[in-house]
């Protein structure tokens, strides 16, 4: 037997195991992050699939939406540059913070600190304006139409809009509102409309590849909006596509 000195304990199994359940927690506080919110989307859209009639009766009358979602977007630009206050370009836990609070979002520190974590969908750190979109648009999903009121009522209005399109576009593809489109609803939709030919299952395929962010086969809505915001073209003047994910 020889004398273990405490401050020797760091080299044990027993450390190494605590000190790699820090890693762990912090992976599963993240998956519970992300399945509380997409619990809440969930509810929200199935109370939405209730209570509204359809928008869209075709991929292409999605499509065709497509400039006036970048149009309408645009406006989100001063709402973002007004936030990121040290105008890095990013908005961070404490940017966040003072954002939701002054949009009369009523949420406690940790929900603010989830909602940063979820809609930060890219590889960069913090929240870009892209993500601010999403971000934006599930507030209103979620908290209701108050959230745009920081700009004109008209553009508040406008905005509201486009919001709602953005997310009937999921649900056309997500009848139920279940929250996770998968590859053969896609390829469902797209073909049932369609007056031409097949579409092609190789472009599905494709399609459905460039939404599914985290690659588990399902796309939820922050995945799905993160991708037509793409597709509307709304880019920043920093912004330029080589981000995107190959
Ligand atoms: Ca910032
Ligand atoms: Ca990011
Ligand atoms: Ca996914």
């Amino acid at each position: 037997m020889y004398y273990h000195h405490p401050l020797a304990w760091h080299d044990t199994k027993l450390f190494q195991v605590v000190a790699g359940m820090g890693g762990a927690a912090s992976r599963f506080t993240q998956r519970r992050v992300e399945r509380d919110l997409d619990n809440k989307v969930v509810e929200a859209l199935r109370e939405r699939v209730r209570t509204r009639k359809k928008t869209f009766k075709s991929v292409d009358s999605i499509t065709m939406r497509l400039p006036s979602f970048k149009d309408g977007l645009r406006d989100i630009r001063d709402i973002f540059d007004h936030y990121d206050g040290d105008s890095n370009g990013t908005i961070d836990k404490e940017e966040l913070r003072s954002c939701l609070r002054q949009l009369q979002v009523q949420m406690s520190e940790k929900g603010v600190d989830s909602v940063h974590r979820y809609c930060d969908i890219d590889n960069r750190k913090g929240i870009q304006f892209q993500e601010f979109v999403v971000l934006l648009c599930l507030m209103y999903l979620l908290f209701g139409p108050n959230v745009t009121r920081q700009v004109s009522e008209f553009e508040s209005v406008k905005l509201n809009y486009v919001f709602d399109e953005l997310i009937d576009a999921f649900l056309f593809f997500n009848k139920e509102g279940g929250g996770k489109m998968r590859r053969k609803d896609v390829t469902q939709r797209m073909n049932e409309t369609s007056h031409q030919e097949r579409t092609p299952s190789h472009i599905t395929t494709q399609l459905f590849k460039d939404m599914d962010l985290d690659r588990n086969g399902k796309v939820n809505l922050k995945e799905f909006l993160f991708a037509m915001i793409r597709w509307a073209g709304l880019e920043t003047d920093e912004d330029d596509s080589n981000e995107t994910s190959p």
